[in-house]
Parts: C-alpha cells; structure tokens; sequence
C-alpha cells in the first residue's frame, strides 16, 4: 500500500509497477488516437505520403528542375508568401495544405531580418534519396486538384542532365518519371558570372528535360530577374532561341523575389502565373490516341485497323 497515493490512485506512484490504472490507460489510448487520426504532420511528403491525398484525386506533381543555386527553393517560399498574405491565383483558390509547417519554414527563409537582411534557405541536401515535396489543394469552380510541388537539389540534376543512369541521382530520375509539369529555371546570375559556362549546363540540362516530355508542359522561368538586364544580350537572345527549339512553345517567365515597388510584377504577379499557367495547362484536354498500338505480325485478324485506315 502506497502512503501518498493511496486508494486507487497508486499506479501514480513512481515506484509502481505493476500494471497502469484503466483510467490512466484509457487516456493513453486517446491521445494515441488523436496523433494517429492525423497520417500528416506538415512536413514536407515524402513518396510514401502522397497516398494520403490520392484516394480523392490523382495529384500533380510538378517538378522543379534548375542547377544549384538557380532559386527552386526561393520560388516555391515566395508562392507561398504570396497566397499566404492574400494575393491569389487568378483561377484557383486555396483550399488547404498537409505541408503547412513545411511551406512556413520556407517562407521565414524569405522575410526580411533586423538590419534588412534575408536569409534564403539553405540548399537542398543532395542525398539521392531526399524527397521534398510541398503540398497545395486548389479549387477551380467544382474542380478540385492537389498539387504537390517537387523541390530538388539543382546538384543532383546536375549529375542527372550528364548521366539519367547516375546512382546519385535516383531522386532526380523519380521527379522526372512521376512529375505531371515542370518549372525550368534559367539563373541570370548564374549566366552574369559563369557566362558561356552556365549558358551550356542550362542548355544541357533543357535538352535532358525535354528528351522523354511527352506533351507535359513546362515553364521556363528566368529567376533572379531583378539583374536579367545585366546578363549579355548576345548571351541572352542565344539561350532564348535555344530553349525555344528545345521546348517548342512553353510559356517564358521572368522572376524575382526583390520587389522594387508594391505591387511588383517581377515578385508578386510573375511568380502566381508561372503555377496558373501550368495548371491551365493540364486542364486541357489532350488527344488521345484511341487505335492501340500493335506489332505487326503476320496475322490478318490482329492487322486488322479498321476499313478507314489507310496502311
Ligand atoms: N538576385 C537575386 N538573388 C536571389 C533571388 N532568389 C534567390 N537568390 C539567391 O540565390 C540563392 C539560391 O537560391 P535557392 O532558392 O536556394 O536556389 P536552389 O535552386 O533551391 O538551390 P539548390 O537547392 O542548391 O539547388 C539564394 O541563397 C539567394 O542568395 C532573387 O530573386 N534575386
Ligand atoms: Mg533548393
């Protein structure tokens, strides 16, 4: 018998023990439940995570694909202090998040710090098995989509645009396989400082990108546009040209996460039409190609296309 807890109270005693009191054990099992209620935690999904959100829809996972250093990281924390502080999306509206904590710590990344200061967020580790997606539920009148944006280390797209087969660049290859869309980004710093250099891992890394598309959209996004006028026109009429016989018509961008005036097109409108324009684009309907395709063989049944196909 316990001097202090006596009653029912003794599996409050810390020198208890046997096993814990129904009631205790009752109010373990509901706080349990309460964490397990909730599959999310508002860090970034993981792979394994996107279950929790496509038994309602299919998601759209876009890829964010640049060099090191060419602002994925940044884009993705502005958007989000973009739709956080108000200023929406033309077409879509908000309608909730399972990465919210994940979203806030990139947006702190981007606010500005006694002295004026901003600290941007670290780069992207470059494990082969880093995953960093950010979750956004929009709605579109009755439509509803959840988007799940790809951040990446531009390190191990490097490695990928050389060799698609590199052991180091397996999250690299899985954004490629799996994303609906991408975001393409063009550095102008990159291309101020390293000139031809960065002019030719861009243009490598756009040509891999477009090797194996089929028809997914993609936004070609000049980043850090606030010194684009600094960048050599030579250098920039050739790299447009480029990435234009590269990816046909995609929609070109120019970004920035310095506003020089409120509203800034730059920051505040560019950024929101880079996402707007890739989800307008896979709501499209696309065409599809209803007569399957079968190996010819020798067989008249299975050769048979139909009378209006003219072989
Ligand atoms: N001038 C300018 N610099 C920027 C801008 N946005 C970001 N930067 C700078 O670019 C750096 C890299 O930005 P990130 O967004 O981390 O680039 P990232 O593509 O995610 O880089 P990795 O994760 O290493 O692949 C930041 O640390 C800033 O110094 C911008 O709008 N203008
Ligand atoms: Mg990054």
């Amino acid at each position: 018998m316990c001097i202090e807890h006596g009653n029912n109270d003794h599996p409050m005693c810390e020198h208890w023990s046997g096993p814990q009191s129904n009631q205790v054990v009752a109010e373990q099992k509901k706080s349990n439940n309460k964490t397990q209620q909730l599959p999310w935690t508002g860090e970034p999904f993981q792979p394994a995570d996107i279950a929790i959100v496509s038994q309602r829809s299919t998601p759209l996972i876009i890829g964010m694909v640049g060099s090191p250093d060419a602002g994925k990281t940044s884009y993705l924390g502005m958007l989000y202090t973009l739709l956080f502080n108000g200023i929406k999306l033309e077409r879509w509206s908000f309608a909730g998040s399972c990465t919210l904590a994940a979203w806030e710590t990139l947006a702190q990344c981007l606010q500005i710090k006694p002295g004026g200061l901003v600290k941007f967020a670290p780069p992207t580790p470059s494990n082969p098995d880093y995953y960093s997606l950010f979750h956004l539920s929009l709605k579109k009148g009755k439509l509803f989509r959840d988007v799940l944006f790809a951040d990446s280390s531009g390190e191990v797209f490097n490695l990928w645009s050389e060799n698609t087969q590199d052991s180091n660049a397996g999250n690299a290859r899985w954004i490629y396989e799996k994303s609906s869309a991408f975001v393409f980004m063009v550095d102008c710093v990159a291309l101020i400082e390293k000139r031809g250099a960065a002019k030719s891992e861009i243009i490598q890394m756009a040509e891999q990108l477009a090797a194996n598309l089929k028809g997914r959209p993609v936004a070609v996004v000049w980043s850090k546009a606030d010194r684009i006028y600094e960048v050599r026109e030579n250098i920039k009429s050739a790299l447009d040209e480029d990435l234009t016989l590269i990816f046909g018509n995609s929609k070109v961008f120019e970004v920035s996460n310095f506003s020089k005036s409120d509203p800034d097109t730059l920051c505040h409108k560019n950024n929101l039409e880079v996402t707007e324009y890739l989800l307008e684009e896979l709501n499209k309907p696309r065409a599809i190609n209803l007569i399957p395709q079968i190996e010819s063989s020798g067989d008249l049944f299975f050769n048979y296309r139909g009378s209006y196909v003219s072989e």
